[in-house]
C-alpha cells in the first residue's frame, strides 16, 4: 500500500497519512473484497449485483478520498474567493463511470471485476442516476461544477437532496403515467451525511421592533417554527487532476427541541406529525421544467437550501474571526436562476440581524457578492412570488425586501426624475394581479452582474426581458454561453469517438476542447472518414441493443437516425417534428411518393411531460400513437420507425447522444434560451436541423452555414407575423401538404378510429398554435428534404459532421466557466 499521491509529509493533514489503495489490478481487488466483506458484510459467493455495486462504488470512492481530503485542506488554508454556486437542480447523472474515468481507474476496475468473475457492464447497470433536476437547468449545474474541478477553481455546489428526484415515466396505453424515483432504496454509495455539520433553518411568526444599544430602531424576527439541515457531501472529482471538489446538498430534518416540547406535551401523534411536516420539505423535486409553480412548499424548498448554505459558508466555512466586510473577497454566489434568490435578502438579514451591520454598508456587501444567471425568456417562467405567501412563510425577509425596493426606485426617480411610470414597471413588488415579489428583478438590482445562456437570449434578455434595467445599468449585463463537460459527454459516453479522436490528435483535447480543431484536416481523408462512420455505426448497434432490452423496441440497423431528446414542451415543437413524420407517411400511404424514395429513417423521441401539462402530455400521447401507427404499417417498413423509449435521463443520453446523425433542435425563434442537448450532439458528430434560436446561432456560425441544416423564422419575423395576426387555419387551407398532414392526423387514422382522442392537439395547431409550427412547417420539409440529399452521399455526410465535431470545442463548459471567471467573478 501506499500513501495517496497528493499527500505530502509537510502538508496539513500530516496528522495523519491517508492510505489508499495501490492502483494496480490487485490492489483494486484487495479493496474491493474488503469492502464487500467488511462493508457490504457479504462473502463473494453470496453477494447480489447490487452488494457487488455498492462495493465497487466505495472502492472507487477510496481513491479519490486522499485528493477529496487534501483539496478540503488546501482551500481551507489558502483562503481563496470560492465560489457558491447555487443550484435547486442537479442532474448528476450515473456516478460510477464518471468517477471511473476521473481516476482513469476503467481498466484496472474492469480486470479486478473480471478476475472476481463479475461482469464489471452489470454493476454499471445497477446504479440508479440521482435525476435531482429536470432538465438543461440542473444538467448545466452538473456539468459547471465537473469543470470547475478540473480547472481547480475553488467552489462549493449547493443544493438539495430530494428524496425523490425527477419522476420515473411509464407509458400505460401511450399515455405517460409518473412513478417515484426512488433512487436511493438500494442504497447511496456516493454519498457522505454530516449529522454534525446541521443547521438551524426557521419559518414563519413574525417581526417586532427593538432599539439596541445605540438608539438604532432594529427590526427582529420572531419565527415560529424551525427545521434542521442536514449536508450530504458528494465528491466532484477534476478530470485527473487531483482535485476532488465539494457539492453540498441539503435535506431536512425535524428538530430536536421542537419535537421534545411537543413530546412533554404528551402529545405522541402530533410530535411524530410534525416531524413528517419538517422532512416533507426536502421529499421532491418539483417536476416543472420552465413553469414554475406558487406553491408554498417550494418556496419553503427554496429558503431552506438557500439559508442552509448561507449559514453553512459564512459560520462553518470561514475562519471564525473572518472580518465580513472583506465578504466580496471570498465569496461569489451564483444564483443559478432565479430558484435560490431569497439568498439575497438572507444575507441582509444575517449582516444586519445577526451581525449587527448598518443597513448601507450590509447592502454594499451583499451587492458585491451575488450574480444572477436568467435561463429562460417566457413570461410565464419569470418566478414571481405573492406578497401574502411570502410574508406569512418569511416576514422578516419581506420587510427586507420592500426596504431594497423603496431605495432601488428612489434611484430610479433620481435617474429618470418625474417618470412614475418607469417607477411602476421596474418595482420589484407587482401590483397585478396580485402583489407579488418580481425574483428576476430582485436578483437583477442586487446581481453584481446579470447573464443570459447564449448570445442570442443575452441580446433578447436585454431587449425584452429587462429593457429598463439595462438602459439603467449597461454595464451590469452579460452573455456566457452555456457549455457541456467534455468528459461525460464525450469520452464517457463515446468511448469509440474518443480513441479515434486521441489517435489522431493525441489526448489534450479533453482538457481543452478547442483543440478538436486539428482534426479538420481529417475530414479530407477518406480513411479517416471511414473510421468515422465505422464509429458511428458501433454506436448505433450499441443503442439498438441497449433499446431492445431496456425497453423491447427493435429498430432496423441501416437507417438514418433523426433525435429529438429534450423536455416536452410546446415551444420546443415536438408537433413539428410529428408532422414531419406523419407528411413522410401519408406521402406513401396516399401513393404520392414511392416507398423507396424515402431517405430510410429512426426517429427516437424522448421527453417527459410535467405531470399538470396537459397539452404536453396529449402530444406525448400522439407521439406513441402515431409510433405504434407506422411501425406496424409494412408499406413504410424499413423505411421509417418512430421510437419513443420512455424515461429519457442522462443516462439514456448517453447513449442516444453518440449514435446520433441528426439533432432536431427546433423551437420557435426566440423561445430556447440556448439549448446544451444542441452542443452534445454536434461534438458526438451529428448534424443539426435547427432554427435560428439560443445556442443554435453559434453552432452554426461555428460550424459553418454549409454544415448546419437551417430553417424557419427568424425571431423578428415571428414578432412581425405576430403583430399582423397569426392565422394558423389560413395555412392549413392553402398548403395542400400540411392539409394533407393534418387531415391524416385527424381523421384517427393513428388513433384506431377515434377522432376525439386526437383533437386537444389538432384543434390547438389550427386554431391556437402560440408557437407556429404551421408557419415553419414547409421551411421544416425543406430543411428535411436537403438533410435527406446529403445523407445520400456518405462521403458528404461524414464530412459535415467531422467538421461539426472539429469545430465545436467552443461549447466545453471549461470554457464557459472561464467566461465566467472573467467575466462575473473576477470582474468587480
Ligand atoms: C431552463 C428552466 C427552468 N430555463 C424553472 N428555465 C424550473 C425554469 O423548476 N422550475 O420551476 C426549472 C427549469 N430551465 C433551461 O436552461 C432553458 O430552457 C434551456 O434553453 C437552457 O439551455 C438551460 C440551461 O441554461
Amino acid at each position: 500500500r501506499r500513501i495517496g499521491p497528493s499527500f505530502k509529509a509537510n502538508h496539513p493533514l500530516a496528522s495523519g497519512p491517508v492510505v489508499q489503495p495501490a492502483p494496480t489490478v490487485d490492489g483494486f481487488v484487495e479493496a474491493f473484497l474488503a469492502e464487500l466483506n467488511y462493508g457490504q458484510g457479504v462473502l463473494l459467493s453470496q453477494s447480489t449485483v447490487n452488494d457487488q455495486y455498492l462495493a465497487l462504488a466505495r472502492t472507487v470512492r477510496r481513491y479519490l478520498m486522499a485528493d477529496w481530503l487534501e483539496t478540503g485542506a488546501r482551500r481551507r488554508q489558502a483562503q481563496q474567493k470560492t465560489v457558491a454556486y447555487l443550484s435547486a437542480e442537479y442532474l448528476l447523472g450515473r456516478q460510477l463511470g464518471n468517477n471511473l474515468l476521473a481516476t482513469n481507474l476503467q481498466d484496472v476496475a474492469e480486470e479486478a471485476m473480471r478476475r472476481s468473475g463479475i461482469d464489471i457492464a452489470a454493476l454499471r447497470s445497477q446504479e440508479v442516476e440521482p435525476g435531482l433536476g429536470n432538465g438543461g437547468l440542473g444538467r448545466l449545474a452538473a456539468c459547471f461544477v465537473d469543470s470547475l474541478a478540473t480547472m481547480d477553481v475553488p467552489c462549493i455546489g449547493y443544493g438539495i437532496r430530494y428524496e425523490y428526484g425527477i419522476f420515473r415515466q411509464t407509458f400505460v396505453e401511450d399515455r405517460q403515467v409518473e412513478l417515484p424515483d426512488s433512487w436511493l432504496s438500494l442504497g447511496s454509495p456516493w454519498e457522505f451525511p454530516h449529522p454534525e455539520r446541521q443547521v438551524i433553518v426557521s419559518f414563519g411568526g413574525h417581526t417586532e421592533t427593538t432599539t439596541d444599544d445605540a438608539g438604532v430602531e432594529r427590526s427582529r424576527w420572531i419565527p415560529d417554527w424551525n427545521v434542521l439541515g442536514m449536508p450530504y457531501h458528494y465528491m466532484v472529482p477534476g478530470f485527473r487532476n487531483g482535485v476532488v471538489n465539494t457539492l453540498r446538498l441539503w435535506s431536512a430534518r425535524a428538530t430536536h427541541a421542537f419535537d421534545l416540547q411537543i413530546f412533554n406535551s404528551g402529545d405522541y401523534a402530533q410530535a411524530v406529525r410534525s416531524q413528517t411536516f419538517a422532512e416533507n420539505i426536502s421529499k421532491v423535486l418539483y417536476p416543472e421544467d420552465s413553469t414554475p409553480q406558487g406553491k408554498e412548499l417550494r418556496l419553503q424548498q427554496q429558503y431552506f437550501f438557500v439559508a442552509c448554505s448561507l449559514h453553512d459558508f459564512i459560520d462553518n466555512t470561514l475562519p471564525a474571526d473572518y472580518d465580513l466586510r472583506r465578504l466580496p473577497e471570498r465569496l461569489v454566489v451564483q444564483l443559478n436562476d432565479t430558484h435560490p434568490v431569497i439568498a439575497i435578502p438572507e444575507l441582509m438579514r444575517i449582516l444586519v440581524d445577526r451581525k449587527g451591520f448598518d443597513w448601507d454598508e450590509a447592502w454594499d456587501i451583499t451587492k458585491r457578492c451575488f450574480a444572477y444567471t436568467c435561463h429562460t425568456l417566457l413570461p410565464e417562467a419569470l418566478e414571481v412570488w405573492s406578497v401574502d405567501l411570502l410574508g406569512r412563510l418569511l416576514p422578516r425577509h419581506l420587510e427586507i425586501i420592500y426596504r431594497i425596493n423603496e431605495e432601488f426606485l428612489d434611484e430610479v426617480r433620481e435617474a429618470f426624475p418625474g417618470d412614475e411610470m418607469r417607477v411602476r414597471r421596474m418595482s420589484v413588488i407587482a401590483e397585478h394581479p396580485e402583489r407579488s415579489v418580481r425574483m428576476a428583478y430582485l436578483a437583477t438590482v442586487a446581481g453584481a452582474k446579470v447573464n443570459g445562456v447564449a448570445e442570442l437570449h443575452s441580446q433578447l434578455l436585454r431587449d425584452k426581458v429587462l429593457p429598463d434595467f439595462s438602459q439603467l445599468w449597461p454595464e451590469k449585463f452579460t452573455n456566457v454561453t452555456n457549455g457541456v463537460t467534455p468528459r461525460r459527454f464525450v469520452l464517457l459516453a463515446n468511448r469509440r469517438l474518443s480513441d479515434l479522436v486521441t489517435d489522431t490528435i493525441g489526448e489534450g483535447w479533453v482538457t481543452d476542447l478547442d483543440r478538436l480543431r486539428e482534426l479538420e484536416p481529417h475530414a479530407e481523408d477518406p480513411e479517416f472518414r471511414a473510421a468515422f462512420r465505422q464509429v458511428k455505426a458501433d454506436n448505433k448497434e450499441r443503442l439498438y441493443k441497449l433499446l431492445r432490452v431496456r425497453d423491447g423496441l427493435d429498430l432496423p440497423r441501416e437507417a438514418m437516425l433523426d433525435v429529438m431528446v429534450k423536455r416536452l414542451h410546446e415551444y420546443k415543437r415536438q408537433t413539428l417534428k410529428l408532422l414531419h413524420i406523419v407528411s413522410l407517411y401519408e406521402g406513401v400511404v396516399s401513393g404520392r411518393v414511392a416507398p423507396e424514395d424515402l431517405t430510410p429513417r429512426t426517429v427516437v423521441f424522448g421527453a417527459k411531460a410535467a405531470p399538470g401539462y396537459h397539452m404536453a402530455k396529449e402530444i406525448i400521447f400522439l407521439i406513441n400513437a402515431v409510433a405504434d401507427t407506422v411501425n406496424a404499417d409494412p408499406r413504410v417498413a424499413g423505411r421509417l420507425s418512430v421510437a419513443f423509449p420512455a424515461n429519457y435521463n442522462v443516462t439514456l443520453a448517453e447513449k442516444l447522444i453518440p449514435a446520433a446523425d441528426l439533432s432536431e433542435q427546433i423551437s420557435l425563434a426566440g423561445k430556447e434560451a440556448s439549448g446544451t442537448g444542441n452542443m452534445k450532439f454536434a461534438l458526438n458528430g451529428a448534424l443539426t436541423i435547427g432554427t435560428d434560436d439560443g445556442a443554435n446561432v453559434e453552432i452554426r456560425r461555428l460550424v459553418g452555414d454549409d454544415n448546419f441544416f437551417l430553417f424557419g423564422m427568424t425571431e423578428p419575423e415571428v414578432e412581425t407575423l405576430r403583430g399582423e395576426g397569426y392565422v394558423p387555419a389560413d395555412l392549413y387551407e392553402q398548403d395542400p401538404v400540411l392539409r394533407a398532414t393534418i387531415d391524416l392526423l385527424a381523421s384517427g387514422h393513428f388513433t384506431g378510429g377515434d377522432r376525439q382522442v386526437v383533437a386537444p392537439v389538432v384543434d390547438n395547431l389550427l386554431h391556437q398554435d402560440a408557437f407556429m409550427a404551421l408557419a415553419d412547417f414547409p421551411a421544416y420539409l425543406e430543411a428535411q428534404a436537403r438533410v435527406d440529399a446529403a445523407y445520400a452521399d456518405p462521403d458528404t455526410w461524414s464530412r459535415m459532421a467531422i467538421l461539426n465535431v472539429a469545430r465545436s470545442g467552443f461549447f466545453s463548459s471549461d470554457r464557459s466557466m472561464r467566461d465566467y471567471l472573467e467575466r462575473i467573478w473576477t470582474a468587480r
